[in-house]
């Protein structure tokens, strides 16, 4: 089975908390490997490109603010089923329900905002990890 890599975002939230080696720590003790890292400033350009899957949805613009609203970091993380792997780490979008045990279920919350602010992004397929790696680390 070929080893995956998944495009993993600290989202703006992530980093203004100071979360940033806690995602780390977990993505590195769950046993993946941390192939690229780097901490940006999102443009709006980018986040189009990222959210083409969006457009259109009530929270497509909140959302592209938010994480327009300061720095995050990116990640290529590497290993078998990094993909699924990932996202059973981040629990589901909604971080008041998000598992605890899970980064979102343990350290996010509703703030009474616009759009769910859920500390982290994951590639969802292979598809889409190799066009989100394209953007971000191109
Ligand atoms: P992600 O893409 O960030 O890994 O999260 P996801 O697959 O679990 O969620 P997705 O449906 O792709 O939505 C992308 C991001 O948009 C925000 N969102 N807010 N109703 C809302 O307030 C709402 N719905 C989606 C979240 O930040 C979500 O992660
Ligand atoms: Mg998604």
């Amino acid at each position: 089975m070929a080893i995956e890599r998944s495009l993993i975002l600290i989202k703006p939230d992530g980093v203004k908390r100071q979360l940033t080696g806690q995602v780390i720590s977990r993505i590195e003790a769950k046993g993946y490997v941390i192939a690229e890292l780097k901490q940006v400033s999102a443009t709006r350009e980018l986040l189009e490109a990222h959210y083409e899957e969006h457009v259109g949805k009530p929270f497509y613009e909140p959302l592209v603010e938010f994480m327009l609203s300061g720095p995050l970091v990116a990640i290529v993380a590497e290993g078998h089923n990094v993909i699924t792997g990932f996202r059973s780490l981040a629990g589901t979008t909604d971080p008041t329900t998000a598992a605890p045990g899970t980064i979102r279920g343990d350290l996010g919350r509703d703030w009474g905002l616009k759009v769910q602010q859920n500390l982290v992004h994951g590639s969802d397929s292979v598809e889409s990890s190799r066009r989100e790696i394209g953007i971000w680390f191109s």
